[in-house]
């Protein structure tokens, strides 16, 4: 039997990549009577069936699982934004890193188009994020600045590339990984919309090992399902300070004897990290008064 991990699902077949060799498999009876749904990302144990044919014999226990793009064991999400064009700002990034915490993945920002954004002004953006514990990769798919830094941090993982449309995302893995041709630009928003757009993503293979997977992005509709007290925990600055709390369910809002609001007014947390934590805070409130 060969080890592998599912790259594709593709009618009925399951593309499995062993070392730099993907094999059609399909899968063993028994499974598809569990009704078991397999996944990219999947580990799996397969027996040849003739050339380039394989059975998917076993399939491992998961590390974890996306929902959207639905894609099993991804240990990181790189988050990407534009410097410029659309321009990148707090509010923005805060968003996607709530979805990345609450997804339970690990976040690194990435800031694309440096070659035509003023770098000095976007230190302080950085430095903030670095603060919370973020690590910050300011990049350029164009001139292929900072690019070597963000491979680095690549290697041998499963990384889901997610932001705003236009952010450079697939522009970024084409440079990262010679030979991918993802359509970039406004062509590939207007195949984004059409109604035949997969939920199902694929693994990119990187040759120096690991995958990546570029998706379209998170949806940024889907905070209603993230309950009230959870939510200090997927800002990381917020929840370390949050101990310090007088109410041990202080949702740090209009109760007395709060930590965090003393830590933004000492400078301790950013007051834009604060204002994103209500906004999303009031979001969820408002969803759930609406259904
Ligand atoms: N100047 C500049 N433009 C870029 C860079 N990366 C991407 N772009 C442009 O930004 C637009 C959107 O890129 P695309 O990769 O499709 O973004 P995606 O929607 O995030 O996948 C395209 O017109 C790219 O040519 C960069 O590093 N510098
Ligand atoms: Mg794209
Ligand atoms: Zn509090």
């Amino acid at each position: 039997m060969l080890l592998g991990i599912v790259v594709k699902a593709y009618s009925s077949y399951y593309y499995v990549q062993t070392g730099g060799k993907v094999t059609a498999c399909s899968l063993r009876g028994r499974f598809k009577k569990e009704r078991f749904s397999l996944l990219v990302g999947d580990e799996v144990a397969y027996s040849a069936a003739g050339p380039d044919k394989g059975v998917i014999e076993e399939i491992m226990p998961r590390r974890s699982l996306l929902r959207r793009p639905m894609v099993a064991n991804v240990d990181q999400v790189v988050l990407t934004f534009a410097a410029v064009n659309p321009d990148i700002g707090t509010a923005l990034v805060d968003r996607f890193l709530v979805l990345a915490e609450w997804s339970g993945l690990e976040a690194v920002l990435c800031v694309n188009k440096t070659d035509i954004a003023d770098t000095s002004a976007l230190a302080p953006l950085a430095e903030l994020y670095r603060a919370v514990g973020y690590p910050v990769f300011m990049v350029s798919a164009k001139t292929g600045s900072g690019m070597e830094e963000l491979r680095g941090r690549l290697y041998d993982r499963i990384t889901v590339f997610a932001g705003p449309s236009g952010a450079g995302k697939s522009s970024l893995l084409n440079a990262l990984q010679p030979g991918l041709s993802l359509v970039t630009g406004e062509v590939s928003r207007k195949i984004g919309r059409g109604k035949h757009t997969t939920r199902f993503a694929e693994l990119l293979p990187l040759a120096g090992g690991g995958f990546v997977v570029d998706t379209p992005g998170f949806s940024l509709t889907e905070f209603a399902t993230i309950g009230e007290p959870e939510l200090p925990y997927y800002f990381p600055d917020i929840a370390a300070a949050a101990a310090g709390c007088k109410f041990s369910t202080c949702l740090h809002v209009k109760e007395p004897q709060c930590a965090v609001k003393q830590a933004v007014t000492e400078g301790r947390i950013a007051r834009s990290r604060y204002d994103s934590y209500l906004e999303v805070l009031e979001e969820i409130r408002a969803a759930k008064k609406g259904f």
